[in-house]
């Protein structure tokens, strides 16, 4: 019902609009005046605003900056994250002056240079020094900035060595959800493919392949153990997703048919963030940031940064993907089990193992 009064007072108001300019127009006529025609006053009343809107300008982007500062992401949470910060700051460092000096010199030139019928412009046309001043120094500052970019985005994608021992976690992206995999003792996932995927089996691992069956699938929420790399390996299941982690600076798309990977290091578990941001409420999140269909919003998984101890209790606690205790035995029925499930006929690549 809002919804419809609200439409309704904003047709009313851009018939009244109309309207109103009729009038003006109808009033122009009558004193002998063209509607298009711009005159001296017009000219004057548009320089006059020039300064004002430039005040209104700044004093909003000011306003936005004190009422919407809360909202921006607190320190990073990971070791990489100091670097992407010190980037965005140098950034912010070069362009923020520039902004405010051109778009000073904008409104100011607009108001001192309004049409004046006793003024000439000067002929100006060329200026070899000046066109070498604005090609060089934007050219230098940007591939400056560029390089240090470059080098920054090297540093943090280069993938985490295994002597630093790191934590190995596969994020799995399907619309619209995530589920984190681990890759158990073993330190190798276990072989999974899109033609798996059946029932239960959301990851369409393989039932076969020995080294997935210590996988441990987990996916209402996922932990990190602090001071220890962690390793992500990302898949899609349809569509790009991309895997967010805006708390450890942390961005990679998740694409179907191919793996691509990140690693970062946690450095504040999440109890501490509590008390940083001063909120008891504060969890770290993963989230989708490709808008990959209608239930967008809705990809997110809370990550749970922990001591080392309270991460391998933690962990040990989840389930592992074929719980074995040893014996063929129990492989076998889980493999019936999956068997008996595709009964619409279709294929079924773990029977193969009978
Ligand atoms: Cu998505």
């Amino acid at each position: 019902m809002l919804d419809l009064l609200i439409i309704v007072s904003v047709v009313l108001g851009i018939i009244a609009l109309a309207q109103l300019i009729k009038v003006l127009e109808l009033a122009g006529q009558a004193r002998g005046e063209n509607s298009w025609d711009v005159t001296d006053r017009d000219n004057k009343t548009q320089a006059r605003l020039m300064p004002v809107f430039l005040v209104v300008y700044f004093a909003s982007i000011i306003y936005q900056m004190v009422a919407w500062g809360k909202y921006l992401l607190p320190v990073s949470a990971s070791a990489h994250g100091e670097t992407i910060d010190n980037l965005m700051m140098t950034s912010w460092i070069v362009i923020f002056p520039v902004f405010i000096l051109t778009h000073i010199l904008l409104f100011y030139f607009a108001w001192k240079y309004s049409y004046d019928k006793n003024r000439k412009a000067e002929f100006f046309p060329h200026s070899n020094k000046l066109e070498l001043l604005w090609t060089i120094v934007p050219t230098v500052v940007l591939s400056i900035l560029i390089l240090y970019g470059l080098n920054t985005w090297n540093n943090i994608t280069t993938p985490v060595s295994q002597e630093e021992d790191p934590v190995l976690i596969e994020l799995y992206a399907y619309q619209f959800g995530w589920i984190a995999r681990y890759a158990g003792d073993d330190r190798e996932f276990g072989y999974a493919n899109v033609r798996n995927i059946e029932g239960v089996n959301a990851l369409g691992m393989d039932s076969t392949d020995s080294k997935g069956w210590d996988d441990k699938i987990v996916r209402a929420e996922f932990h990190l153990p602090v001071n220890r790399p962690v390793q992500f390996i990302f898949r899609a299941q349809d569509v790009i997703h991309s895997a967010y982690m805006p708390h450890f600076r942390a961005q990679m798309n998740c694409v179907p048919g191919m793996t691509t990977r990140f690693g970062y290091t946690p450095t504040i578990t999440t109890s501490e963030m509590k008390g940083i941001t001063q909120n008891d409420e504060f969890n770290y999140i993963l989230l989708c940031n490709k808008i990959c269909g209608a239930a967008h919003y809705n990809m997110q998984m809370d990550i749970i940064v922990e001591s080392a101890e309270d991460f391998e209790a933690w962990l040990g606690e989840q389930k592992e993907f074929l719980p074995i205790d040893g014996s063929p035995k129990a492989l076998e029925v889980e493999s019936i089990e999956v068997q008996e499930e595709a009964t619409d006929g279709s294929a079924s690549t773990t029977a193969s193992i009978n």
